[in-house]
């Protein structure tokens, strides 16, 4: 029987040859990889989030916690990813300035793509202008912005204005996730479209702000 438990455990302390291990064997036996996603890795990446701010680890025990969770991944990323046949539209997809985290980032783009839509990943520590150059380099019609710190969120607002301002084409809609965030600062304090609390939910507002109903 799969080892969920142990799996999570080996993600949270950094085992990450056991970690990858076992991620094998669940989804060999069955395990639905998105659940495991959800169920397992995640949750992982919350306890270590939650050690850390207890200060019973530094960041070199995150670190290690991130690169197995994304060890992990790299096994379930195949078996996640769908080949979508419809083009829904364009997504221009980053970290915001003085944000390195991506492991969110890289799952919403994952769905994206799965779901039909093209992403331009900029990466992680993207400038308001970067964003802005390449949503109008791109006839974008989405831009997606994940943040992770709360330092970020005058970066989070900086960025929405200048995409508001920076004439690009008109109708471009924003989404912003990450555990920073909430609904309330993304939608009401900077105006943004929409707030995403997941990957599944972006996906799920993309989709209504562009009247995708597929
Ligand atoms: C892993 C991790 C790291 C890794 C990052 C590795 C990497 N490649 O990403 C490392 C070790 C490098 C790191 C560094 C730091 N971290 Co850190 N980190 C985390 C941790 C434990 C997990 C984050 C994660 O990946 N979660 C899993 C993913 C899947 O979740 P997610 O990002 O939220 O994404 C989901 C949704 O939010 C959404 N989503 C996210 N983005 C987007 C975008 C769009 C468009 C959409 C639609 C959806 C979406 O979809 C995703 C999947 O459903 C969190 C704790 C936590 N609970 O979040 C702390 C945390 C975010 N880190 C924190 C801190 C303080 C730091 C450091 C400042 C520490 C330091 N002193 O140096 C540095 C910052 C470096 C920098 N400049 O960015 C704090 C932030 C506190 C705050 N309120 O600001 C947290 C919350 C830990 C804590 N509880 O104190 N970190």
């Amino acid at each position: 029987m799969a080892d969920l438990e142990g799996l999570k455990q080996a993600v949270i302390v950094g085992k990450r040859l056991d970690a990858v291990e076992l991620t094998k064997q669940a989804v060999g036996e069955g395990v639905d990889p998105q659940e495991l996603v959800n169920s397992i890795l995640i949750p992982a990446l919350n306890v270590v989030g939650d050690r850390f701010e207890k200060k019973e680890i530094f960041v070199p025990e995150m670190m290690i916690a991130a690169k197995t969770m994304q060890a992990c991944m790299d096994v379930v990323k195949p078996l996640l990813r769908k080949e979508a046949k419809i083009v829904h539209g364009t997504v221009v997809l980053g970290t915001v300035y003085g944000d390195l985290h991506d492991i969110g980032k890289n799952l919403a783009k994952l769905l994206l793509e799965s779901s039909g839509f093209k992403v331009i990943d900029l990466g992680v520590g993207v400038r308001p202008k970067t964003f802005v150059d390449a949503a109008g380099a791109q006839k974008a019609d989405v831009v997606g912005l994940s943040s992770l710190l709360t330092t970020g969120d005058p970066h989070v607002l900086e960025t929405v204005k200048a995409i508001r301002e920076g004439g690009v084409s008109g109708g471009v809609k924003i989404v912003c996730g990450g555990a920073a965030l909430t609904r309330r600062f993304v939608e009401e304090t900077c105006g943004a479209d929409a707030f995403a609390k997941d990957a599944a939910e972006g996906v799920r507002k993309i989709k209504e702000l562009l009247g995708i109903t597929q």
